[in-house]
């Protein structure tokens, strides 16, 4: 594929480039046409044109007699003149700033012949010393509009948490799919593949009347900008922060757009693939052989024409699910509603808001059958971690609770902080009247190598669960510095589990390292590190993340029984 992608971004630049330099507005779009084309094209261009030559190369859809030539022309000789030339007049790094809604061409050239501008850094400073609101036809308003559009731009360019998401998604989507004319919905996307951040929000429904699906859509509250509303597609900014697309299509493709649009790139890329292979065509629109439609209107009958079971969508990214799905080896994934507790939530005896009686209410009332009360230890002072004296009343006081209580239970737990030694934060004795122990870095030294720490925790038998084990915040903290493979084998060893801190913000492990440890025989523990009762959804997070790591039933702890549980942790202290 690797030519395509090069001579997509070629005519993209020579696109982007004509536009700036003021050129005729149907060649520009030509550029931009063969560039979009050949971002999605399934077959190698090279080998097209090795088949065929030019005339090849004419007949992909999109592609004109000039545009092939041009594509000859650098398959021959590694370039193109007509890149050098239009490349050689137009600067590259000014050119990204043809993306900001609010910026022109012609604001670009202005500023580019007049003020020497050359690069996004010069352009930002022109803006910021006057220079450009001094320059004719500029105007105040115009300079505010280009200031506020390049805010906008760059905050839009900042990928979402998925957690963020979320409830913006649940709640389109609900209000949606309550309209007289709307027929089926979904989200599609990264968000559907439960990636931990997303781009931007793509939804999906079916129905008649698109237009006012479309006008309810664009007019929902919390929208600030309509980037676009048609019969067929709505874009928004939901407030100024994050880009939504909902597509209306025909019910009879549907499903087909669903695929399509659930991604990723890579995995449809290799589904068409396989489908050029037996003589099929598959789109956002159907699936076709010649002409003739033979399926489409569910997302099944995609894998099903392909001879291949249907693939989860937080399994496709092209990372070996296809080959398992032909050989009818996909795994039986883990789902939200084998969920029986969750596994880290803080009470208001350490930094959380929530009393053990109320935590006990809330594990019935989501049909749990325990939560794991882990609140800090003595070290964590910022965290009002609890005294030895404190955490046995604790112990003592949930005994009472459970003792009362038919089928919920809560487990007494800690999340004990790991000491620079590597010892933890509570004696042995203490730890041992504990019947669930997480065990987490909460203070590092910047570039401290954290990994032995960790190994150190985990040779005792008293702990459980490693927490959060790469430290990470997805939005302002890199991972401390810790060899995770080292990390995950010692857990395997030790029969230590470690944790899919479900927290919106940490999502820590993520997938990768899940799929590690879960293919290494490592149990994952969810805990959504909630605290306050407002948190505890986000185990649908946690349990995104476990399926992206293709965890199973055996693979999670908090999919097993109470008892089960209990006698795994008995286990592991008796080692
Ligand atoms: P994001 O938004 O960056 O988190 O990632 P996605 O996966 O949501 O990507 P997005 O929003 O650009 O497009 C949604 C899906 O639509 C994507 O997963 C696959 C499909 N799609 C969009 N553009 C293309 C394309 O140019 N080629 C192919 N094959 N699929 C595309
Ligand atoms: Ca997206
Ligand atoms: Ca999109």
């Amino acid at each position: 594929m690797g030519k395509n992608k090069i001579l997509c971004e070629i005519f993209s630049q020579i696109a982007d480039a004509l536009d700036f330099l003021g050129e005729n507005p149907f060649k520009i779009s030509a550029y931009r046409k063969a560039s979009r084309v050949l971002e999605d094209y399934p077959t190698d261009v090279e080998e097209v044109y090795r088949g065929g030559g030019i005339t090849a190369l004419t007949s992909i859809p999109g592609i004109g007699a000039a545009m092939s030539k041009k594509i000859a022309e650098f398959l021959e000789t590694g370039r193109m003149r007509k890149y050098e030339e239009v490349i050689s007049q137009a600067p590259q790094d000014l050119l990204k700033l043809m993306d900001v809604q609010s910026i022109g061409p012609k604001t670009l050239k202005l500023a580019y012949d007049r003020l020497s501008v050359r690069s996004v850094q010069d352009f930002k400073r022109v803006l910021a010393d006057g220079s450009l609101a001094d320059l004719p036809g500029m105007g105040h308003k115009k300079v505010e509009n280009i200031k506020d559009g390049l805010e906008l731009y760059e905050r839009m360019s900042e990928r979402i948490p998925l957690g963020l998401a979320f409830p913006i998604v649940q709640e389109t989507v609900r209000e949606i799919e309550q309209l007289p004319q709307v027929k089926s919905i979904s989200a599609c996307g990264s968000f559907r593949r439960m990636k931990e951040t997303v781009g931007d929000i793509d939804i999906l429904c079916t129905g008649d009347g698109g237009d006012k699906i479309i006008d309810h859509f664009v007019h929902l509250p919390g929208i600030t900008r309509i980037l676009g509303a048609g019969e067929t597609k709505g874009s928004v900014i939901f407030s100024d922060r994050y880009q939504m697309d909902l597509r209306v299509v025909p019910t009879g493709s549907y499903g087909a757009a669903l695929q399509y649009f659930t991604g990723s790139k890579q995995h449809n890329i290799h589904l068409r693939t396989i489908a050029k292979g037996r003589g099929l065509k598959i789109s956002e629109y159907g699936v076709f052989r010649e002409e003739e439609s033979v399926g489409g209107r569910e997302e099944q009958d995609v894998y099903r024409v392909l001879g291949l079971r249907w693939i989860p969508p937080e399994l496709r990214e092209d990372l070996g699910e296809v080959e398992a799905a032909a050989a009818d080896s996909l795994p039986q994934l883990i789902q939200s509603d084998d969920m029986k507790g969750d596994l880290h939530v803080h009470s208001r005896y350490s930094d959380g808001t929530v009393t053990l009686e109320e935590l006990l209410d809330e594990t019935r009332r989501r049909r749990y059958q325990y939560i794991a009360v882990c609140d800090h230890s003595r070290s964590a002072k910022y965290a009002r971690g609890l005294e030895v004296e404190t955490l046995m009343e604790k112990v003592e006081n949930i005994r009472k609770l459970n003792e009362e209580s038919k089928g919920a239970k809560l487990l007494a737990g800690t999340e004990v902080d790991i000491l620079p030694n590597g010892s933890l934060d509570y004696p042995d004795e203490v730890l041992k009247e504990l019947v669930f122990v997480i065990a987490a870095i909460h203070s590092w030294r910047k570039e401290e190598d954290v990994t032995h720490r960790i190994l150190t925790a985990m040779e005792s038998p008293l702990v459980h669960v490693i927490a959060h084990p790469t430290g990470r915040l997805i939005s302002t903290r890199q991972a401390y510095q810790v060899d995770m493979d080292r990390v995950i084998e010692k857990a395997a060893q030790t029969e230590t589990a470690l944790e899919i801190n479900a927290y919106y913000d940490r999502l820590d492990l993520s997938d990768t390292y899940v799929r590690r440890a879960k293919e290494l025989g490592v149990k994952l523990a969810i805990g959504t590190d909630a605290h306050n009762i407002g948190q505890l959804w986000m185990i649908a997070l946690g349990v995104g993340v476990a399926r992206r790591g293709w965890c199973e039933r055996p693979d999670v702890l908090n999919s097993w029984d109470y008892e089960q549980i209990i006698q795994w942790t008995r286990q592991k202290g008796q080692r």
